[in-house]
């Protein structure tokens, strides 16, 4: 019996982990384990025999099932010292990391924009950046002759060569969404619509991708006046100015009729951008009221119906309010660019709040 207790008592002590230990369990104290055994070769044992090895035996039983217990715990403890030295964790570093992403200037300016025409009664509308030939010229008073669809650089859709019809455009302009918007909502409406548009152009002040808002208002009794108030107080929100001078210059656009190119007084001395004082004209933005044709090819009544247009170009404005020199970095996505001059995403614009912090 002192040799089953040393074999066992070495075992256990000896065992590396769980798994052998459960083995040495169930070959000592199992069912049909050693110890097991022996306490039921007992029966065959004379009474005196029994008193003699019955106690020693569940003496022996009891010390291999103790040593088990003890060793299982002090493996686990083991086991556990193991995996909290891989699962490290140092608590003395900050809970938050500073701010890592920015808001761009485009999407900035987007909100800025969209804030300030949102407060004169425009709602936003959007559509596809893909369009029928259709809605991009056609409806906006520019047929297939036109020389405007030549100018405006257009990124064409592949077509087969024995399909005939006219291929779909990257849109030039936002355009063809006022068009979709008075065939849907009819008049009277009030809308801005800012997006993404495609000319195949690139140098420092194009690339073949930028943003623009248009503005469309229909209406019965509607004006330049209206245009030109609507523009004036869009420029001093914008530029955070209590007064501009607006300079209206005679243009042309297949879509308006009149058009009227909108620069404002600026003085650019020392390098530097002041809105409404000094000797200097900027154009910022084109307008009209809108050509007869295309309100009548967006279902809209041109007897009883006027409407007055403009648009802009965001990525323009955000360089000239915020100081930005070259266009292309606008989307270069570098990182030491975009914290120089990005903006805190909790800094919504506002009117309110501020445009611009
Ligand atoms: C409809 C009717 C009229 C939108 C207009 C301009 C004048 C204009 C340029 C500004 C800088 C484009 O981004 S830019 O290069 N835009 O000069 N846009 S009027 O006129 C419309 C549009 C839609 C149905």
């Amino acid at each position: 019996m002192e040799d089953l207790r040393e074999k066992y008592l070495s075992l256990i002590s000896g065992a590396t982990d769980e798994a052998s230990l459960e083995n040495l369990r169930v070959q000592a104290v199992g069912k049909k384990g050693e110890i097991s055994l022996r306490m039921r070769s007992l029966g065959k044992m004379t009474p005196e025999e029994r008193q003699e090895a019955g106690p020693a035996l569940n003496a022996l039983k009891d010390e291999v099932n103790s040593a088990l217990v003890a060793r299982k715990s002090s493996l686990s403890d083991a086991a556990l010292e193991e995996r909290l030295k891989g699962e490290w964790l140092d608590v003395t570093l900050p809970a938050r990391l500073a701010r890592q992403g920015s808001i761009h200037p485009i999407s900035q300016v987007w909100g800025e924009v969209t804030e300030i025409f949102a407060d004169m009664g425009f709602s936003v509308a959007e559509g596809p950046q893909i369009e029928s030939d259709w809605y991009n010229f056609d409806a906006l008073n520019i047929p297939g002759h036109h020389p405007a669809r030549a100018e405006m650089d257009t990124f064409y859709t592949y077509r087969d060569q024995d399909d005939d019809r006219p291929p779909h455009v990257l849109r030039t302009h936002t355009s063809p969404v006022q068009i979709r918007s008075m065939e849907k909502i009819g008049a009277p409406l009030r809308i801005i619509c800012p997006g993404r548009v495609y000319r195949a152009d690139y140098d420092q002040t194009h690339t073949p991708m930028f943003h623009q808002v248009e503005g469309l208002a229909v209406d019965t009794d509607v004006s330049m006046a209206n245009l030109k108030w609507c523009l004036e107080e869009f420029v001093k929100a914008f530029f955070e100015v209590d007064n501009v001078e607006l300079r209206f210059r005679a243009s042309h656009f297949p879509f308006t009729e009149p058009s009227a190119e909108v620069d404002i007084r600026c003085n650019w001395s020392g390098g530097q951008l002041k809105i409404g004082e000094g000797d200097d004209w900027m154009e910022i933005l084109g307008s009209g009221m809108v050509h007869p044709k295309v309100l009548h090819a967006g279902g809209i009544d041109p007897t009883v119906y006027q409407g007055f247009a403009f648009g802009l170009g965001i990525d323009r404005i955000a360089m000239l309010k915020y100081g930005i020199p070259d266009l292309r970095a606008f989307f270069d996505s570098d990182l030491r660019w975009l914290r120089h001059y990005g903006f805190n995403a909790l800094d919504k614009p506002g009117l309110v709040s501020g445009l611009s912090r």
